[in-house]
């Protein structure tokens, strides 16, 4: 396993460098790609840094609008007209399937760097820079930004500080630390405006996604008696669901916050169909049961708390095959 120095020594001599996000990227993935970026050319001007992550068509998700990306980020298109790349780092990608249509620009280049906290990351880089104890990938990314003895500028805290408030859900999961919150404070003290970062990311979103919630929430379904009595929550959000009210794709994401907050039911469900028709899975546990075995299992991937994967294009099998899924992980 590589550290984080061996990881800055890679970076800091890279002449065209790209890193990568997963697709359908959170913030502690595309925050933490951004500011690794970010700390490279600070440290070498000369760097041509980019930053990218494989969705096609490609689409910023909403919350990850109020990231400072600039000019760094580009599409998987963009990406490979700009290479070839002697240097591509991957950031929160548990797999290598998870770079999408980028994924062919990791395998073109020389060196290739794995930032990853997922214990189920096989480490598929050159180097691979593996932390599964650590709450975000963030955390990791900060490490290097150090270790690159890059200033913890305003625009790489922000970064940092997205997704570290997405990958503890706001402090709450029980990977947060008391090192989670010296991490915190210590990008707060560049004077970011967290209240302004967090609102933006969460409470930020039109009418029109309230009342896509309200649907998907009122036609959810709990079984308090399931997997052995932890009990299940869970509901759909399909593509006529979300054309009806003009949504795209990402905007069904919040969901699962509002359902797991379900006292009768350990783990939240949350089966939202993508616009190619295929339905993705969105798993959350209070801690009982651990979603990422379930979410292995449907060929996916994840944490303990959070997980997730794509269960195909029929949706009464998809939701069989979660049931089933999590039914076997107990
Ligand atoms: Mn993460």
């Amino acid at each position: 396993m590589s550290s984080a120095a061996q990881v800055a020594e890679v970076v800091r001599g890279a002449s065209r460098l790209l890193v990568l996000a997963h697709v359908a990227p959170d913030a502690d993935s595309l925050g933490s790609a951004l500011a690794v970026a970010k700390a490279a050319i600070a440290v070498n001007p000369e760097c041509a840094a980019l930053v990218s992550f494989g969705d096609e068509p490609f689409t910023v998700p909403h919350m990850l609008q109020s990231l400072p990306s600039g000019s760094l980020l580009v599409s998987p298109a963009e990406a490979a007209a700009a290479g070839p790349y002697d240097t591509v780092v991957s950031c929160d990608v548990s797999s290598k399937a998870r770079l999408g249509a980028n994924e062919h620009l990791f395998d073109a280049a020389a060196m290739t760097v794995v930032i990853d906290h997922h214990s189920s990351n096989s480490g598929f880089g050159k180097l691979n820079f593996i932390e599964p104890a650590a709450a975000a990938n963030t955390l990791l990314a900060l490490d290097v930004v150090d270790a690159l003895g890059a200033e913890l500028t305003q625009d790489i805290a922000h970064c940092l500080y997205a997704g570290l408030i997405t990958d503890t859900g706001c402090f709450k999961y029980p990977a947060t630390t008391a090192q989670t919150h010296a991490v915190a404070a210590r990008l707060m003290a560049t004077g970011i405006d967290h209240a302004d970062i967090a609102r933006r990311m969460y409470d930020d979103e039109p009418f029109a996604v309230v009342q896509m919630l309200g649907a998907a929430l009122s036609r959810a379904v709990v079984q308090p008696e399931s997997l052995n009595g932890r009990g299940l929550v869970l509901t759909t959000v399909s593509i006529a669901d979300r054309a009806s009210l003009g949504l795209p794709e990402d905007s069904a994401e919040r969901v699962i916050d509002a359902l797991r907050i379900t006292s009768e039911a350990d783990v939240a469900v949350v089966l939202k169909q993508s616009d190619d028709g295929w339905w993705k899975v969105s798993l959350r546990s209070k801690g009982a049961v651990d979603v990422s075995i379930a979410a292995r299992t449907l060929g996916g991937g994840g944490h303990r708390y959070a997980a997730g994967a794509t269960v195909g294009t029929d949706e009464s099998q998809a939701v069989t095959a979660v049931q089933q899924a999590l039914a076997a992980a107990l």
